[in-house]
């Protein structure tokens, strides 16, 4: 833009004295956008610092789980599509994108009269209020950050407008006294950059406050857990081809949940409530848990989400207590139904009651891998219910458990338009070769996983290039709650070939051909991998 084209942007005011606008040097957009952007900045950063210090989650936070709340199927479907597990990451970006934009436009309407900008601040700063009022685990902190960033904002954005143009002051407040006229370009730098390097450091101040939070929190989870009574069969097998693993390390096991920032846990006033359709109402501390016998079992979860081929599933040994024994001891009431469950961050799921009181190994976690839960797994504890699809079961930071019927309450997303009830699809997937691995003519070990939760995997086949499909050698029968890992030696030879791989559950069903998304209730079709050997 030349010098030319900012003049013409110059907006004069003809309603104002003549004497003023001699005088004026006239304010570009430009200038104006920057105060938007400054006002705008200083606002939310306000905002966060504010609630660091009231130990809550930030502004923009609770925008983003509210606006999560509202999630539509098929958006949550392309939001894991594009950005798979960094969807938090993608949506607080968003936000922060929309700031600027409207902070900038906003702004540079508001080079004559401050009521663009101010609007602006007020009304998103009302979002960021109302958002947060409607969070569990807010406090009147959560709803005075952004009014108190509001405040800042419009504040600073009031000081540089009127440094970049007091007209409209002198408009409305006629004084012969009102002093200078026009924009001292010295003073408007000097006041701009220390406002925004305000806002740099109240960033970086809410930064560090979370991060200490976080670290709080952290700091209560124990070294080690009491050592388990009952263990499951652990696994022997040799180490399998291309690193595939039997169980999936904490460090590497996917994480999907709504929470944008982790829940407060304070271990000394944590309990886990079962209520509802129950003889007696139970409260359980953190230590109620560990006294009791401790159990371990190897159960893989997997996420609803997870395409064919994806990534969102893994096995681990869990240790806690079982479900049904909690259960027990609260007296279930024989027409219960569900059995819905609650976070300390108000997300919810769940699942038929017959799944919790049918003999399977339904637990209540504290352990992953032989350590205390870690804090993205759902610490201090979380249900782990083999058979049924994570969001319906799979509560992490649990606080209540409410023995209801269906029509008492629905699990977060259901109303969002996800199954009810989500058994977990029979499904194998292929590991080996990896994406983009270089193979040799000759044999060639193909790998991967395939799982039937609590119905269990009988057999898993492979074919090459549409041709007969071939048994493939299964890892052993641990239980039926995990999944399997499967090998075949391929004799390959040069050329693209084509991998496809379907599994065979101990019901006797086949994995169906037919491809299907995600939503409502799970993906089926086989995986199928493109290779090409020298
Ligand atoms: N509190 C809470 N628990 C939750 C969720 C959530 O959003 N919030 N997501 C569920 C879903 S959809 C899945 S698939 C599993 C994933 O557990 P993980 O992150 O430990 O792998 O957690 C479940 N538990
Ligand atoms: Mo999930």
């Amino acid at each position: 833009m030349n010098e030319h084209d900012l003049s013409s942007e110059r907006e004069i005011d003809l309603d104002a004295p003549q004497s003023f606008v001699g005088l004026q040097v006239n304010p570009s957009r430009k200038l104006a956008g920057l105060v938007g952007l400054v006002a705008g900045a200083l606002a939310v950063t306000t905002g966060m610092v504010v609630a660091a210090l009231g130990n809550v989650a930030s502004p923009i936070d609770a925008v983003g789980s509210s606006f999560i709340d509202r999630t539509p199927r098929w958006l949550k479907e392309l939001a894991i599509d594009w950005f798979g597990t960094n969807d938090k990451t993608a949506l607080r970006v968003g936000i922060v994108i929309v700031l600027i934009l409207v902070s900038l436009i906003s702004g540079a309407f508001s080079s004559n009269r401050p009521s663009p900008l101010i609007s602006a601040i007020v009304i998103f700063s009302f979002l960021g209020a109302l958002s947060a009022s409607e969070r569990t685990g807010s406090t009147w902190v959560s709803i005075a950050a952004p009014c108190i960033g509001s405040i800042v904002g419009i504040a600073v954005a009031l000081i540089l407008l009127w440094q970049i143009n007091n007209q409209w002051l002198l408009k409305h407040f006629p004084s012969e006294s009102q002093a200078p006229i026009g924009w001292d370009r010295r003073r408007f730098i000097r006041t701009a950059s220390s406002a925004s390097v305000g806002a740099v450091v109240l960033g970086t101040l809410a930064q560090n406050g979370e991060q200490q939070r976080v670290d709080r929190i952290e700091a209560q989870i124990p070294d080690s857990l009491p050592t388990a009574i009952d263990t499951s069969d652990t696994y022997e097998g040799d180490a399998e081809p291309g690193e595939l693993l039997y169980i999936t390390p904490n460090a590497d096991f996917y994480r999907i949940d709504t929470a944008l920032s982790f829940p407060n846990v304070n271990l000394d006033t944590w309990k886990l409530r079962i209520h509802g359709m129950v003889e007696n109402d139970i409260e359980l501390t953190y230590q109620d848990i560990l006294d009791m016998p401790q159990v371990e079992r190897t159960i893989t979860i997997c996420c609803v989400s997870n395409d064919v081929g994806g990534p969102y599933i893994g096995n681990a040994v869990w240790q806690g207590v079982f479900l049904k024994d909690l259960l027990e001891r609260a007296g279930v009431n024989s027409d219960a139904e569900q059995v819905f469950s609650r976070s300390l961050d108000g997300w919810t799921s769940g699942f038929p009651i017959e799944v919790a009181l049918d003999g399977r190994d339904a637990m209540l976690a504290i352990g992953m891998n032989g350590e205390a839960l870690p804090l993205e797994h759902g610490f201090p504890a979380r249900l782990i219910v083999p058979g049924v699809y994570g969001y319906v079961s799979a509560t992490k930071w649990i606080k209540e458990i409410v023995i209801n019927k269906w029509s008492d309450a629905e699990g977060y997303w259901v109303p969002l338009g996800w199954s009810r009830d989500a058994p977990i699809k029979t499904q194998s997937r292929i590991d080996v070769p990896r994406k983009n691995q270089e193979l040799q003519p000759g044999v060639n070990k193909i790998a991967g996983v395939a799982w039937a939760q609590h119905t269990g995997i009988e057999k898993v086949e492979v074919r090459i290039d549409k041709g007969d499909w071939n048994l493939t050698e299964l890892s052993d029968d641990l239980t039926d709650d995990a999944w399997r890992l499967w090998t075949f030696d391929w004799n390959a030879t040069s050329g693209k070939h084509t991998i496809q791989v379907r599994a065979t559950d101990k019901s006797g069903y086949t994995q169906t051909e037919t491809v299907t998304s995600v939503a409502p209730d799970g993906a089926t079709g086989w995986h199928t991998r493109k290779v090409v050997v020298a």
